[in-house]
């Protein structure tokens, strides 16, 4: 890293002596928590997003800036999208999904099937008429978010806690051992490019009986072909467990079963510098641990706000475990394994478009506008989706086909033959300092 920026100030410093201004704003160095997750091998940095704070400005101020991944809260669950047997609601879970692909973010959709949240009729219900009710409702539910959810919670906290390392028991658990490989079918027949994941908490620390079991069940399904091809684990830090020292032996361990890893649901009480820099830090030392989602943007967003256990602040400012967070990912190394699509775990269904990895380099600036170009590795056809800030704006493209979302400022490019490399120019609009983020470079 120091070798890197010693590089750029050296060139900017032999370009200016030749009578060319680049900007000096080093790569490596992003200032948004997305742009730096996505430099670590394409990996994704994520919050849980409520529909209903997506009309409070400050919220998506934070929200469109830092994040290049969302999870609905509550509106997936089967209570918000089933609410009566047979009538799908799906308002609320279409606002978040419309308003996060439109700005190039990723959707994890939570959850298919969970034994909490139910409604009202699936909480009386019980044997094949709940089974049929279940696949149903995975069924349906994957199918409206066909191409839009690009990873799934397809299962959510389905075993006990404590020293069993049993099934939780629950209306679901009772319909027979099956039912989770059954939702999981389900899913991948409704939905066959969606990676597909089991979703807990207290799966943390590797020496726990639940995360052993968790572990074992995800081997019999790799073993079998039962369609998985991530684990989730929440990690709800000291609500109810501590950061465990052995985390990465957790996450590296689930990952050599040929699943990818991801942390869905981080948050840790009084948010402490060191844990949270200690996640960060565990998942890019495992290749395959592609995502990182906190549970909320701000302090008072959370379930459990008491606690502050976020990375803003109640009023939108960052806190000391933000800047941790992004420096532990602008020092992260790994670049990951951007060239390997993630299985899915079915050898009956062709890989789904992996990732790819986007560099910047700056290029000319003049008093009102700049140039920028950038390089995709590890796929010939690419689609990058490139943020600017307002009132910046990009007046002009070349070696890709671009397309916009209706803010103007989100764009996506895409191959059209003529390389790896595109540019663009951005016009200041009075705005000197801001410089584009790449939010996803994804392989097709
Ligand atoms: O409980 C924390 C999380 C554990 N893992 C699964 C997650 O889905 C779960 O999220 C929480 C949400 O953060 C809460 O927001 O799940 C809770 C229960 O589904 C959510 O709480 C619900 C309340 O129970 C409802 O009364 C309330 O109307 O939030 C709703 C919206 O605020």
């Amino acid at each position: 890293m120091r070798l890197r920026t010693a590089v750029v100030v050296s060139t900017v410093g032999l370009l200016a002596a030749a009578g060319t201004l680049v900007f000096a704003s080093n790569a490596s160095a992003a200032t948004t928590l997305g742009a730096s997750a996505a430099e670590r091998g394409g990996r994704y940095f994520g919050t849980a997003v409520a529909a209903s704070r997506l009309n409070d400005s400050a919220y998506t101020t934070i929200l469109n800036r830092e994040f290049n991944q969302v999870t609905p809260e509550n509106e997936m669950k089967i209570d918000a999208t089933e609410p009566q047997q047979g009538q799908f609601s799906y308002g609320n879970a279409d606002r978040i999904v419309q308003y996060a692909t439109s700005r190039g973010m990723k959707v994890r959709g939570h959850t298919l099937a969970w034994h909490s949240q139910q409604p009202g009729w699936m909480q009386n219900m019980s044997g094949s008429a709940l089974r049929q009710a279940i696949l149903n409702h995975v069924t349906q539910v994957a199918t409206h978010f066909r191409g839009q959810v690009t990873w799934w919670d397809v299962v959510n906290e389905a075993y006990a806690d404590g020293s069993s390392g049993a099934r939780r028991d629950s209306n679901l658990q009772r319909t027979g051992n099956d039912w989770i490989e059954a939702a999981f079918r389900a899913a991948d027949a409704a939905d066959p490019n969606a990676l597909l994941c089991y979703n807990d908490y207290n799966i943390d620390n590797w020496n726990d009986a639940k995360t052993q079991a968790v572990y074992r069940m995800v081997q019999d399904f790799k073993s079998r072909g039962v369609p998985i091809d991530c684990v989730g684990l929440q990690s709800h830090f000291t609500g109810g467990s501590n950061y465990p020292s052995n985390y990465r032996t957790t996450l590296s361990s689930f990952a050599a079963l040929g699943v990818d890893v991801h942390i869905t649901e981080l948050d840790i009480r009084n948010a402490p510098t060191s844990a949270y820099s200690n996640v960060v830090n565990d998942c890019l030392a495992v290749s395959r641990c592609r995502v990182i989602t906190v549970w909320g943007i701000r302090d008072s967003d959370s379930w459990r706000s008491s606690e502050s256990p976020l990375l803003f602040d109640g009023s939108g400012n960052k806190k000391a475990a933000y800047n941790a967070v992004l420096t532990a990912l602008n020092n992260g190394s790994d670049p990951g394994n951007p060239t390997t699509p993630p299985s899915t775990g079915n050898p009956t269904t062709p890989p789904p478009s992996g990732s790819c990895t986007a560099s910047v380099t700056p290029g000319t600036v003049w008093g009102d506008r700049y140039n920028t170009s950038v390089t995709v590795n590890g796929a010939s056809n690419w689609s990058v989706v490139v943020a600017i800030t307002s009132p910046q704006r990009i007046s002009a493209t070349w070696s890709g086909s671009p397309s916009w979302d209706s803010s103007g400022y989100v764009m996506t490019m895409r191959s059209n033959g003529s390389g790896n490399t595109f540019g663009f120019t951005t016009m200041m609009n009075g705005n000197s300092s801001a410089r584009p983020q790449i939010r996803s470079c994804t392989a097709s």
